[in-house]
């Protein structure tokens, strides 16, 4: 029923160098569009909390890059790298965190709560759980569309009801979901291990749900594991569980220094940054150049700039609760 994925390390030939050096951007323009939003937020131009993706970069871009246009995703309250990598256009997504009327939920969603149904995102969720039960409900509709949902959350989230309520409704149903677990080893300030009993795949294991662990870290991995996984779904054989090892380099929220964390450990997770990961693949299989890739950098680089200079001249939306209920 279940597999644990081979190391990682190596890019797949699933995909050619151009489709190769698209996942290396986008993992890119995430990295970039945090570093953004936390130096953003430190100059008081964005208000709030923010929960940041650095890190994580593969599970998102690895599975998305793997969808079919008419499936759906819900992502988390760290879902602007959910919401990049389906190709939320950065300027909106970055006036939406700027709280302007040009963002795509018209600056009114901010960090936690982007919805875009032109880029297949039914909604980031900052209710934990919620990004499970709302993919959950979404499949229902999507099978008779041929369609797969989505439900990206974290490891404390599997402690949550919704997280085995949904599980159970989804394999008895024999619904098109994909569930993707991003361990990410700490559920706020807690290790994962210190408040879950047993093996978070032995969860859907025992509803005899396909399941498989992975290397979170590489995007190679990622994308065949979601490519498996969506066949698996769209074909009628029921849910499936992805299990994506991974790390987030940055506190828990923007008030987190992540203090918490083991001495070492950080260190070590950097050494197998995706980025770095993928970087290196690149190179080595597909004999992408540095200057290729510094070009690539650059552009991203002022993707991002362009971004910024926009969104802080952007207006703010109107005041008042009609216009809240307005559309
Ligand atoms: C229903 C609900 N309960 C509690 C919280 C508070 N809360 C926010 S994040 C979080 C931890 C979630 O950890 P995890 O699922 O591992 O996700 P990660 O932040 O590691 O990506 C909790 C308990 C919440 N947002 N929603």
């Amino acid at each position: 029923m279940s597999t644990v994925a081979p190391a990682a390390g190596a890019a797949t030939t699933e995909l050619d160098r151009d489709a190769s050096i698209a996942l290396y951007r986008r993992m890119r323009l995430i990295r970039r569009f945090e570093d953004t939003i936390q130096s953003l937020f430190q100059r008081g131009e964005v208000h709030g909390t923010t929960h940041l993706y650095s890190g994580e970069e593969a599970s998102a871009v690895g599975v998305c890059s793997a969808l079919e246009p008419q499936d759906r995703v819900a992502g988390t309250y760290r879902g602007h790298g959910h919401a990049l990598a389906l190709g939320v256009p950065t300027g909106g997504l970055l006036d939406e965190m700027l709280g302007r009327s040009t963002g795509v939920c018209g600056g009114r969603a901010g960090s936690m709560n982007v919805v875009d149904l032109d880029h297949q995102l039914i909604g980031c969720f900052g209710i934990i759980g919620g990004s499970i039960a709302a993919a959950t409900g979404a499949s229902l509709a999507l099978r008779s569309r041929n369609g797969v949902a989505v439900a990206f959350f974290g490891d404390g989230t599997t402690n949550h009801g919704y997280f085995h309520e949904c599980l159970n409704f989804a394999q008895v149903m024999k619904l098109p979901v994909v569930f993707v677990c991003e361990n990410n080893l700490y559920g706020e300030f807690t290790p994962w291990e210190d408040v879950t009993a047993g093996q978070i795949r032995s969860r859907p294991e025992a509803l005899e749900m396909s399941a498989v662990t992975i290397d979170g870290n590489d995007v190679w991995t990622v994308h065949a594991a979601a490519r498996e996984a969506l066949a698996h779904a769209r074909r009628g054989d029921g849910p499936y569980f992805i299990e994506a090892l991974t790390y987030r380099f940055v506190g828990h929220s923007r008030s987190d220094p992540g203090a918490y964390r083991k001495p070492g450990e950080l260190d070590a997770w950097r050494q197998r940054d995706p980025l770095k990961l993928a970087r290196a693949a690149l190179a080595d299989v597909f004999d992408v150049g540095e200057d290729e890739l510094a070009e690539i950098e650059a552009a991203v680089d002022g993707e991002l700039e362009a971004a910024v200079e926009a969104g802080l001249a952007a207006p703010y939306p109107e005041p008042g609760i009609a216009r809240q209920f307005k559309d």
